[in-house]
């Protein structure tokens, strides 16, 4: 496959400066002397450190540049009475190129729905960030057998924005609620199985699509990244809780390389 290889690390609302810092240079310094070759890193840091750590990664001596993504924008554009939002052309100043939309958290918790999503995804692909667009069902709807209509029905409900996205600015990942955070990962051939199932619907929807990478979320860590990355449709891993540390990320990482 031509499909590129991902692995990023959603921080989440965890480390405070001082450790965001260590946890960089960390990685820095491991790369420096034991690179990734073929699989892309990128790392998912708060809104407040996204410039000191954008910093510390443009001045790192590294052969392949580790990718910066925020974790969430506002539906607005441009500057405006805002207040507490963070645009997407405020990301791109600050050094981001990505934007994870549609997190199962921010649903959740924020009460994101299929069209605050859709205003997101259009405020970021328009200013000119990628996305890493997140699906997944709930435990109760895999128990019930849903699972794919549900996961299907959330992508589908951006057909039209799926019809004109450009494919280099999209990564869609598969994060099964019941597995973030749990300890309980979807077995490889669960994960591989709905894959495969989102694949064809992108398919579908439009050709080019077929390329785009889908990443695996949901308690990756460095003992199950082996085999999810041996399944032909998971193209890397959007990682929690493991990304805190840098020898499991890069352990993940690769597993994908
Ligand atoms: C899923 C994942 C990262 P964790 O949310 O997005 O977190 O690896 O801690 O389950």
């Amino acid at each position: 496959t031509t499909r590129k290889r991902w692995v990023i690390g959603n921080w989440k609302m965890n480390p405070n400066l001082a450790a965001a810092k260590n946890l960089t240079q960390a990685l820095i310094t491991e790369l420096s002397t034991t690179p990734i070759q073929q699989c892309q890193l990128a790392i998912a840091p708060t809104h407040l450190h996204l410039i000191t750590i954008s910093s510390l990664i443009q001045h790192a001596n590294i052969p392949s540049k580790i990718q910066l993504v925020a974790q969430d924008v506002a539906t607005q554009r441009h500057t405006g009475a805002f207040t507490g939002d963070i645009s997407a052309d405020l990301l791109i100043d600050a050094g981001t190129e990505w934007v994870i939309v549609g997190h199962s958290e921010r649903r959740t918790l924020h009460h994101e729905d299929e069209a605050l999503i859709e205003l997101k995804l259009r405020a970021a692909l328009d200013a000119g960030l990628g996305v890493i667009w997140c699906v997944g069902e709930t435990l109760s709807e895999r128990e019930s057998g849903q699972a794919t209509a549900i996961v299907t029905a959330q992508v589908t409900a951006h057909t039209q924005l799926l019809s004109i996205i450009d494919p280099q600015k999209f990564i869609l990942a598969y994060e099964p609620v019941w597995a973030i955070g749990t300890g309980r990962t979807a077995s490889p051939e669960d994960a591989q199985q709905m894959h495969a199932t989102i694949r064809q619907v992108l398919s579908h929807i439009r050709p080019a699509l077929n390329e785009t990478s889908l990443l695996y979320g949901g308690s990756v860590k460095s003992d199950n990244a082996g085999l999810l990355a041996q399944c032909p449709d998971i193209d890397g891993a959007l990682v929690g809780g493991a990304a805190l540390d840098a020898d499991s990320f890069l352990q993940i990482a690769k597993a994908f390389d």
